[in-house]
C-alpha cells in the first residue's frame, strides 16, 4: 500500500464520508473492522445466554413476554452484524470456527452468571445502558454498513434499558428481600459493566488506529466516564449504592463540568475473564458449539436447495 493510497483514503475519512464494502481500503482497516464487527456480532449472540436461562422462570406472563423479545432482538442484532462483516470478505462460518476455538474474543460480561431474578433488570439496565454509550458513536462509524445497522439496534437497545430499569424499580418498591435481591446484583455487576469499554486508553492497542479511522468516535475511558455520571445518578434515585467506597464527585473532572472519579478497576480479572477464566466461559463457548453443530443440518439442507435452483436455473 502506498503513502498515496494511505493519505487519499484518510482524506475520505477526515471528510466524513463513509467506506462502502467495494470501496478500496487499507487491509489494516478492513482486519479492524472484521475483528470488532465480528466480536460485536459473538457478543450478540453469545449474550443471549445470560438471560436465556430466565426465560422460563420469569415472574409473570409479561415479564416473560418482554424478555423472550429482548432476547430475541439480541439475536436480531447479531445477524446483522454478521451480515454487515460479510460485506468486508469473511464468512459467517468463518467467524463462528473462530469463536469456537477460542480465536475471536466476545465481551468479557457474558462470562458472569445470572444468579437471582434481579440480574436480569441490572443487566438491562447496565450492561445495555454500557452498550448504548459504546455504540451510539458507532452510528457515526466510518463504515458505512455497520454505522447504518446501529441505529436499528441503538433504538432496541435502549428499549432494553428501559424495561431492565424498570425491573429494578419495581424491586426497590418492594420488600426488604427483594431490595436486597436487587443490591447484591448491582454489587456483583457493577465492576464488570464498567470492564466492557475495554481496557484503560493507556494499555488499549487499537484506540489510537481507530479513532484516526474514525471506526471509534471515543476512547475506552472517555465513554466508561460518561456512562458512570449518567448511571450514579440512577442509582441514587433507585436508592440502591453503588459498590465502589472510592468513587467521589469531582467538579474538575470534564473540563470543569464536574463528574465521578471512581476507584481502581482490577485488570487481573478483567484478562482472566478475556482470556477464557471466567465463571461462564466454557459453559457459553459449550452452549454455542452445541447450537452450531444441532444447526447443520439446516445449514446442509439450504446448501442442497440452493444446488438444486442453480441447476434448474441452468436446465
Ligand atoms: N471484553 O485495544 P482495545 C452487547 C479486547 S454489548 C472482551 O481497547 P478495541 C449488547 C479487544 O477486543 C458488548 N475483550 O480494543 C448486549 C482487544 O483484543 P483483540 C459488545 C475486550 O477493539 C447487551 C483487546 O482487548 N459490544 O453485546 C473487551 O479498540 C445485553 C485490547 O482492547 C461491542 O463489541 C471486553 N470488554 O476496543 C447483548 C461494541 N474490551 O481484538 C446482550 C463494539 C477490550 O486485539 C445483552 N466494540 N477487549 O484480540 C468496541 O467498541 C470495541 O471493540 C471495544 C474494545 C471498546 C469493546
Amino acid at each position: 500500500e502506498d503513502a498515496a493510497f494511505l493519505a487519499a483514503f484518510q482524506a475520505r475519512i477526515d471528510a466524513e464520508e463513509k467506506i462502502e464494502p467495494k470501496d478500496a481500503m487499507p487491509e489494516g482497516y478492513r482486519r479492524t473492522l472484521v475483528r470488532q464487527i465480528g466480536q460485536h456480532a459473538h457478543s450478540e449472540i453469545v449474550g443471549m445466554l445470560p438471560e436465556g436461562n430466565w426465560i422460563t422462570r420469569a415472574p409473570s406472563l409479561r415479564r416473560k413476554a418482554a424478555l423472550l423479545a429482548k432476547v430475541q432482538d439480541e439475536g436480531g442484532h447479531g445477524l446483522y452484524l454478521y451480515s454487515a462483516a460479510e460485506t468486508l470478505g469473511v464468512s459467517r462460518e468463518q467467524m463462528t470456527e473462530e469463536l469456537l476455538s477460542g480465536k475471536a474474543k466476545y465481551s468479557s460480561i457474558f462470562n458472569y452468571p445470572t444468579l437471582s431474578w434481579a440480574d436480569i433488570g441490572i443487566i438491562g439496565w447496565l450492561v445495555d445502558g454500557a452498550a448504548i454509550m459504546n455504540q451510539i458513536p458507532l452510528c457515526r462509524c466510518s463504515f458505512g454498513p455497520y454505522a447504518r445497522a446501529m441505529i436499528r439496534v441503538c433504538k432496541e437497545e435502549s428499549f432494553h434499558q428501559r424495561q431492565g430499569y424498570e425491573i429494578v424499580m419495581t424491586l426497590m418498591r418492594g420488600t426488604e428481600a427483594q431490595k436486597a435481591m436487587a443490591q447484591d446484583a448491582l454489587d456483583r455487576w457493577w465492576w464488570p459493566a464498567l470492564m466492557m469499554f475495554g481496557p484503560h486508553d493507556s494499555e488499549s492497542a487499537h484506540s489510537e488506529q481507530s479513532m484516526a479511522w474514525k471506526i471509534k468516535r471515543f476512547s475506552n475511558d472517555a465513554l466508561r466516564q460518561k456512562f458512570i455520571d449518567a448511571t450514579v445518578p440512577q442509582a441514587e434515585f433507585l436508592g440502591l449504592k453503588v459498590p465502589d467506597p472510592d468513587m467521589v464527585w469531582d467538579a474538575g473532572l470534564n473540563d470543569g463540568q464536574g463528574g465521578y472519579r471512581h476507584g481502581p478497576i482490577d485488570w487481573d480479572e478483567f484478562w482472566r475473564v478475556v482470556k477464557g477464566g471466567g465463571v461462564m466461559n466454557r459453559d457459553r463457548i459449550r452452549a454455542r458449539r452445541k447450537a452450531w453443530e444441532d444447526g447443520a443440518w439446516v445449514r446442509e439442507a439450504a446448501r442442497a436447495h440452493a444446488l438444486k435452483r442453480a441447476a434448474r436455473k441452468v436446465a
